[in-house]
């Protein structure tokens, strides 16, 4: 376990790096952040977005498919905050100067009717889910040249820096749902399934999470349940996630 004054530090570095839009090199370079670790940076780093008057709105879960878990050597999904500063209306404009390198990636989002208990026992976070619907998120890693560990991009809340809901409808079962992610020239087509077999699923995962690192849960926020395909360059012109079924919501880059 790193010193209080290193977590804050680093956390430091790493809001530094989002303000001034000025990427940083793998905090694991020069340091040794186990999980613990990079969780409470995560913690320290949502403190001073609170400090900049903003509101925790949802969380979002990363490393939800085969091929992500593989490709970092881990077996277990990541969770970071989702704040109302992210938020993007569906439809509306992004501004692509507040980023560094983004992406974005289809999703989708969940609506929790009631605050959730990680530590009950019995809780089942899935009667505590009211609505879905189609969500692209976008995510801007602080770190120079996309260079990061498993420990790195969880205390660098997960890469989360914008996210767009579309029109939320009642809670069904989506799991083998066909996703298009339309960006300028390129689509790229995937599946629910990629989200843990089912995004449902997603919901199971993140309760273990918040179980084992006390991350609250409560009423109205948002849950991303994970990307149904890889991340797409996010560039000018309008982006749109399409899920069967489901719906649709776009942004436009400008
Ligand atoms: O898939 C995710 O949202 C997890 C973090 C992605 C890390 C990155 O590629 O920036």
């Amino acid at each position: 376990m790193i010193t209080t004054e290193k977590i804050e530090a680093l956390a430091e570095r790493l809001h530094a790096a989002e303000e001034n839009r000025q990427d940083t090199p793998s905090l694991a370079d020069d340091h040794e952040i186990n999980v613990a670790d990079a969780y409470a940076i995560q913690d320290a780093l949502i403190a001073r977005r609170k400090a900049r008057e903003e509101a925790v709105v949802g969380v979002k879960l990363g490393f939800t498919s085969k091929a992500k878990m593989a490709q970092m050597g881990v077996s277990d999904v990541i969770v970071g905050r989702l704040t109302d500063a992210m938020r993007i209306g569906d439809g509306a404009d992004v501004d692509l100067s507040r980023f560094i390198h983004p992406k974005v990636e289809p999703e989708v989002a969940y609506r929790l009717s009631c605050d959730v208990h990680p530590d009950d026992p019995t809780t089942n976070i899935e009667s505590c889910v009211d609505a879905l619907a189609p969500a692209l998120e976008i995510i801007d890693s602080r770190y120079r040249d996309f260079r990061f560990t498993y420990a790195d991009v969880i205390a660098d809340n997960t890469s989360a820096s914008a996210y767009a809901v579309g029109p939320w409808r009642p809670v069904e079962d989506v799991s083998n749902r066909a996703v298009r992610l339309r960006t300028g020239d390129t689509e790229l087509v995937g599946s629910t399934a990629a989200i843990l077999g089912n995004p449902a699923r997603a919901l199971h995962a993140l309760l273990g999470m918040c179980r084992r690192y006390g991350i609250p849960l409560r009423a109205g926020q948002v849950v991303l349940a994970g990307a149904a395909t890889a991340a797409a360059p996010l560039t000018a012109g309008v982006v749109e996630c399409r899920v069967a079924g489901i719906g649709s919501v776009s942004v436009k880059g400008r």
